[in-house]
């Protein structure tokens, strides 16, 4: 079979055909970072994460999340993890992909996605849907999406409060809605004649507007916020999606027919589609231009048997070195969880990886 265009073409000149704004950004990183990396950062507390985020971000175009493993988790919208994470994102260049594996019926995986504690749409650039549910996960994320884009520059605020009024609720002064503002005396109604009337319970229903520059969109934790990386813009706002083509895993279910059935999926949704988590690339038609990401990652320790297959985990996790990933199987960003996590010194591990990973893809499209 003849080798598709996308195999021999350079991050560079694929950054700018790209259709999708947030590819397009990831293959720029990509370029001028000199990564194809994506650190897996399964880690145990909120305060690991974040170390690693800041300490590999450097090495990095891709931070990769499973929030529910995470004990500490900080929920708040303006101040919480997903926030400090965004915020090293932005200063580091690299994106956040929340490896939720999203797997139920549309209206589930919807609200999965943009409400709850998590709010993962607030803070991860990037999602992943297991497809077996059926091509209407991936449709309903991308209405979901689609709407929060929508909604963004002014978001809705709405709060409710249910019992005895307090002095605010009969303030002209508009800066009463400040949710913490603790009433002064106790609420008491003027009828108009000045007498001194009952003190009514109501049901108080506040909607406000908030601005896109508001904290919630992240922009407001000032110690993250300056551009370390010369060069590297704002991401965009648009988010993006990976179809769960293939997995690593030993005697995993996902069947030839499966990965097509994926692969179609991301052509029918192509504005919100970035590509694939799989194990070798999957554009076929010409037309086909996404991205490839590929977990079960590790090096030998010392950089022998490189186009070997490496031992597993022995909990079902198969590996391959970045040579094989990269310039065998055709992926373009290599997924690496504890093969550096666990090594005596992660940042030089993961800039082992980087450089092994790049030089992979260097050789690939010479
Ligand atoms: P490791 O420590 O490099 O084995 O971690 C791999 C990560 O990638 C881990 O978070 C898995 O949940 C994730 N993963 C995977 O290993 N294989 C797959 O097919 C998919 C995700 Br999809």
């Amino acid at each position: 079979m003849a080798v598709h265009p996308t195999l021999k073409a350079t991050f560079a000149s694929r950054a700018e055909t790209a259709t999708h704004p947030l590819t397009k950004y990831l293959f720029k990183l990509m370029d001028l970072k000199a990564s194809n990396l994506c650190l897996s950062a399964d880690v145990a507390t909120a305060r690991e994460l974040l170390y690693f985020a800041d300490k590999i971000g450097p090495y990095i175009v891709v931070l990769k999340t499973h929030y529910d493993m995470v004990s500490g988790w900080d929920f708040h919208p303006e101040t919480g993890t997903g926030a400090k994470l965004a915020s090293l994102a932005r200063r580091h260049g690299f994106l956040i992909f929340e490896d939720r594996k999203f797997g139920d019926i549309g209206n589930t995986v919807e609200l999965q996605y943009v409400s709850g504690s998590a709010r993962i749409i607030d803070w991860a650039h990037i999602v992943n849907v297991n497809m077996v549910p059926g091509k209407a996960s991936v449709t309903s994320l991308a209405n979901a999406a689609a709407r929060w884009l929508e909604r963004y520059p002014c978001e809705v605020r709405t709060s409710v409060t249910v019992g005895t009024p307090t002095l605010g609720h009969f303030s002209d002064d508009e800066s009463e809605d400040e949710p913490d503002a603790e009433p002064e005396r106790p609420p008491v109604k003027r009828d108009n004649d000045g007498r001194k009337g009952s003190i009514v319970s109501v049901t108080t229903v506040t909607q406000r507007y908030e601005s896109a520059l508001s904290p919630r969109f992240n922009k407001s934790i000032s110690e993250g916020d300056e551009v370390l990386f010369p060069g590297i813009d704002e991401a965009p706002l648009e988010r993006g999606l990976l179809i769960l083509a293939q997995m690593s895993s030993e005697g995993n279910f996902m069947n030839k027919e499966y990965t097509q059935a994926c692969v179609e999926a991301a052509r029918e949704n192509k504005s919100f589609v970035m590509g694939f988590i799989s194990q070798e690339a999957l554009n076929t038609e010409p037309d086909d231009a996404f991205i490839h990401m590929t977990p079960g990652c590790q090096l030998p320790p010392d950089d022998e048997g490189k186009n070997g297959v490496l031992k597993g985990d022995g909990k079902g996790q198969q590996y391959n070195t970045p040579q094989k990933i990269i310039g065998i199987s055709g992926a373009d960003i290599a997924i690496v969880g504890r093969g550096i996590l666990k090594a005596n010194d992660p940042v030089e591990e993961a800039e082992r990886y980087r450089s092994a990973s790049w030089k992979a893809y260097t050789e690939r499209v010479r």
